[in-house]
């Protein structure tokens, strides 16, 4: 990866994928991102079975992130993200419905986005276990850029899903 026209970014990308052959979605798209001119894998999470949030009754999610350096501007990478999506057959038919995968990009350090097409960071991160906990795993250091909160400590202040209401996060390999 060498472009020296665009300046490179740290991104943090949530992995998500409820119907067929999960964990094959999620190997795939990682190996395609990696394949990127622009783009390197710095860091890649666990995988966790997590019990859907939102949207209709559906099945468990397999869940990770991965961290990137990528000489991409935040609305190229989303393009590259969305361009990954579809090419696995996703199809957009409800919110929050269930999905073969889902590639959502979480947080840069820093920046701070509102446009038609993308927030960050996501907007819904803080609240979500699905999504912190894995991009803690790979960002540690990362910290909220509306508040100066690091998510290490947002993610401790998270409620678990009370027990016998299913799984909450359940750590998988690759
Ligand atoms: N968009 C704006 N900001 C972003 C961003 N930071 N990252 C726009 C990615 N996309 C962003 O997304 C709709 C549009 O959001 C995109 O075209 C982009 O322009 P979508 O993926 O088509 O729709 P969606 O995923 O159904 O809706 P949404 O609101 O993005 O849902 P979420 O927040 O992604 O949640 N439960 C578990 N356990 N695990 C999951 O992974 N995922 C969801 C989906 C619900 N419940 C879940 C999980
Ligand atoms: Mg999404």
């Amino acid at each position: 990866m060498n472009d020296s026209t665009q300046p490179l970014r740290i991104y943090v990308v949530g992995l998500g994928a409820n119907l067929g052959d999960r964990r094959g979605f999620l190997h795939a798209a990682v190996e395609k991102l990696a394949k990127q001119q622009r783009v390197r894998l710095l860091a890649q999470s666990q995988l966790r079975e997590t019990a859907p949030v939102g949207g209709p009754p559906q099945g468990a999610y397999l869940n990770g992130a991965i961290l990137l350096e990528a000489s991409l501007e935040p609305e190229d990478l989303l393009r590259e993200l969305l361009d990954i999506e579809h090419a696995a057959g996703r199809e957009r038919r409800e919110r929050w419905g269930p999905r073969v995968l889902d590639l959502d990009l979480l947080f840069s350090p820093g920046l701070l986005l509102e446009t038609a097409a993308l927030t960050l960071p996501h907007p819904r991160l803080r609240e979500r276990r699905f999504a912190l906990e894995p991009l803690v795993e790979v960002a540690p250091w990362a910290v909220d850029p509306w508040t100066g909160e690091r998510y290490a400590t947002l993610l401790e202040r998270l409620p678990r899903t009370p027990p016998g209401l299913g799984l909450d996060t359940v750590p998988q390999g690759w």
